[in-house]
C-alpha cells in the first residue's frame, strides 16, 4: 500500500512547473534525473497514456496514485 503523503512529494518532484499535471516531458526529465532510465519522449507519453483515465494525455495527482495502488 503506497503512502499518500509519499506519493504527493514524488508527484511534485515530477511536476517540475507545479501545475498539478504532468505532461510528457516533465515525465521524462523526471526519469532522466532520477538515474540511468532514459526515455524518448514519445516513450514517456506512451507510459502516461498507460496511465491517463480521462485522456488528457496529462498525468493528475488522481492518475498518477491510482496507478501506484493498481
Ligand atoms: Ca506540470
Ligand atoms: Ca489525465
Amino acid at each position: 500500500m503506497a503512502d499518500i503523503e509519499e506519493a504527493r512529494k514524488q508527484f511534485e518532484r515530477i511536476d517540475a512547473d507545479g501545475d498539478g499535471l504532468i505532461t510528457p516531458a516533465e515525465f521524462k526529465t523526471a526519469l532522466a534525473q532520477g538515474g540511468d532510465w532514459n526515455v524518448t519522449e514519445s516513450v514517456a507519453e506512451a507510459i502516461i497514456a498507460s496511465r491517463d483515465l480521462d485522456g488528457d494525455k496529462l498525468m493528475s495527482f488522481d492518475e498518477f496514485w491510482t496507478y501506484l495502488n493498481k
